[in-house]
């Protein structure tokens, strides 16, 4: 048996640099496999803990001696609001609502803006419906509206999620004909609330939700390898390369 983790043990720590540095996690902690902590320990959930920033890193450093189970982990990414924008994840069974604030007698206020990031897993599209659509109505929507464009990570960065020139998903939203439901083209969802400097206290602002809806339309990997086998075939016999 080991003392203070030096043979067999788990690092986790937010900077890969100072990582070396962080906790010795080693033990049983369950019955099932040997569970690392970051912040808390639930006993009976597992491990969880919230993580600052976007990114985590976890070192495992094994000697060559006992080997046990190992370890298991799983993790969310949690809805977070930076400056007006508002970053929601919502995980493969979940429905997050959103939509404009109510402040003192306005149902929403004049002079305003929000945006919204809607993010639903990977492979998955993002299904928007409005339960409530209550503006403001102008000519092309200009005083107050509601816009949602499909967002993407940014070139090169994939920490920055960029929205306000993806693909339009509806036009500019204004007056009370709600939409039917929105279904997005990638995984990400731009949304932002705009109004003007005339308040009313007349329209109620809008409320929707989103969630996880159908997956992209791909080919599927056995249509894809006999499709590949295929071509393979096609070509040797064609002596072809
Ligand atoms: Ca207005």
């Amino acid at each position: 048996m080991c003392s203070s983790c030096k043979c067999d043990y788990l690092q986790i720590g937010t900077s890969y640099s100072d990582l070396h540095q962080q906790t010795k996690t080693c033990g049983r902690y369950s019955y099932n496999y040997l569970e690392g902590y970051i912040y808390n320990v639930d006993w009976n959930a597992g491990l969880y803990g919230n993580v600052p920033g976007s990114t985590l890193y976890l070192r495992f450093v094994s000697d060559d001696t006992a080997h046990y189970t190992g370890f298991s982990l799983t993790f969310i990414a949690l809805s977070q609001t930076v400056g007006d924008i508002n970053y929601l994840n919502a995980t493969e069974d979940e429905t997050i609502e959103f939509g404009t604030p109510k402040v003192d007698i306005e149902n929403y206020p004049s002079s305003y803006a929000e945006q919204w990031v809607l993010i639903v897993p990977k492979g998955r599209k993002v299904q928007i419906d409005f339960d409530i659509l209550e503006l403001e109505d102008s000519e092309d929507c200009k005083n107050d509206y509601v816009e949602l464009r499909d967002a993407s990570f940014m070139v090169g960065d994939p920490k920055t999620i960029i929205g306000r020139f993806g693909k339009i998903l509806t036009s500019r939203l204004c007056g009370s004909t709600k939409p039917n439901s929105i279904l997005s083209q990638g995984n990400m969802v731009w949304v932002q609330f705009m109004s003007d400097r005339n308040s009313t206290t007349v329209y109620k602002g809008f409320k929707a939700s989103f969630k996880a809806g159908q997956g992209r339309v791909c080919v599927s990997r056995p249509m894809m390898l006999l499709f590949l086998s295929a071509l393979i075939m096609h070509l040797s016999k064609n002596n072809l390369f």
